[in-house]
């Protein structure tokens, strides 16, 4: 039994798309809970893990990156990011260490992003600095002079190099957060890793081999909807239906790819991770179809999922946390995807997949159906301008 009376608080990991935060949740969980990949903006939601430390429950909170919000996805991307991190106990300010080049590496100064994020928390917050991806520095005393411009920036309780994906310091920083959460009895069984339901991050492992299998806009242009979800309760086979909503028919096309090949492969590797998180044989079929405003309609953003899309703690006139992002904007990754692809699709049918159990090369599992979409779903903005739509938020 842990000693000393047991503790338990709330942690936010807050910080720029991409800086690991995701990496960090699914280390300290030592379970890969929450979807990770090097596109920023991976994670569009809070999602809550529950570890255990010593005498200490660290109710552990992901929140998506903080960037200047284009759509209302990214509003309410932010709006999540700054209610777990206005309920935290502890915030952990994560910030990447750059990767160093040339004979004599001198780190950059902290990103201005960095500044104006940390600038905006409350002085009272205790916030500690985690510096990730040490794995990039093989002088560890480069970090000394970073480590020190952070610490003019603001008081922290403490400061933390470490590796999230090498899990190198991991323990340390939990050693730190645990030490200043409140005395309290524990709120989780040691089972209960997450509050969400088993739906919601088959949704996101199936946007995980999205996020693998394709580039530039295309990630960010889908989203996954959980159409059914049946687990039977003696056992045996669990059936998921899910559609990935896209914006445009190029994006249609190159999901699911020739032969339906990418779309096979999406649903192939989505589904055995889904097997893996519940212990059972996973039945997936998906769909495609195009939605071509879900990322500026609170109502369709609500529709799939995403939390405070009508506007949350904005709308009730909390501070904002990011208010004035500088404007050195990095450039969303990857290459212009080529969209030649078909563009006769009238934007209202569906395309179906069966991801069976040992499909190998077997096309007949490909089964297209004209599916009845709902008409009225792509009617709310009515003359979209899509011409120069952003592939990404932008990172601040
Ligand atoms: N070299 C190195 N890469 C890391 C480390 N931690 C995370 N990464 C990589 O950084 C990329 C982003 O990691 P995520 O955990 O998805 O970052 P995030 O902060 O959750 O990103 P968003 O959800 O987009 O805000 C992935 O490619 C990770 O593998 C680390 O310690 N070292
Ligand atoms: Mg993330």
């Amino acid at each position: 039994m842990p000693e000393g009376p047991q503790r338990s608080g709330r942690v936010a990991l807050l910080g720029r798309p991409n800086v690991g935060k995701s990496t960090l949740l699914n280390a300290a969980l030592g379970h890969p809970l929450a979807i990770v990949s090097p596109t920023p903006q991976t994670t569009r939601d809070a999602i809550l893990g529950v570890t255990h430390h010593g005498s200490a429950e660290l109710i552990l909170l992901d929140t998506p990156g903080l960037h200047r919000p284009l759509t209302e996805l990214g509003r309410a991307m932010n709006d999540a990011a700054r209610e777990a991190a206005r309920s935290a106990d502890v915030v952990l300010f994560m910030v990447e260490v750059p990767q160093v080049q040339g004979d004599k590496p001198r780190l950059p100064r902290p990103h201005p992003g960095d500044v104006t994020l940390l600038a905006d928390l409350a002085p009272e917050t205790i916030v500690i600095l985690v510096l990730n991806k040490i794995d990039r520095i093989h002088d560890k005393r480069l970090l000394l002079p970073l480590m020190s411009a952070f610490g003019q920036l603001r008081e922290f309780t403490a400061i933390v190099p470490l590796s999230a994906l090498k899990k190198d310091g991991v323990a340390h920083v939990l050693d730190e957060v645990a030490r200043h959460l409140p005395e309290a009895p524990w709120q989780h069984g040691a089972e209960e890793m997450t509050d969400r339901p088993t739906r919601f991050f088959a949704a996101e492992y199936v946007r995980e081999q999205i996020l693998r299998a394709t580039k530039a806009e295309v990630p960010h242009a889908c989203a996954v909807h959980i159409d059914r979800f049946f687990e039977p309760a003696g056992g045996g086979v669990v059936h998921i239906d899910a559609t990935i909503h896209v914006e445009r028919p190029g994006q249609k096309a190159i999901i699911i790819g020739a032969g339906a090949e990418m779309l096979k492969r999406i649903g192939t590797q989505a589904r055995g991770r889904i097997e893996e998180l519940v212990g059972r044989q996973v039945n997936l079929k998906l769909w495609v179809r195009i939605s071509p405003d879900w990322r500026k309609s609170s109502r369709e953003l609500q529709q799939l999922g995403y939390r405070d899309a009508t506007g949350g703690a904005s709308a009730t006139g909390g501070t904002l946390l990011f208010a004035n992002l500088p404007d050195d904007i990095e450039a969303p990754q990857g290459d212009e995807v080529d969209l030649d692809a078909p563009e006769e699709d009238d934007g209202l049918e569906s395309e179906q997949i069966e991801i069976d159990e040992d499909e190998t090369d077997d096309d007949s599992a490909l089964s297209p159906q004209g599916d009845e979409a709902d008409a009225d779903s792509d009617d709310e903005s009515g003359d979209s301008d899509e011409a120069d739509e952003p592939a990404a938020e932008e990172n601040q």
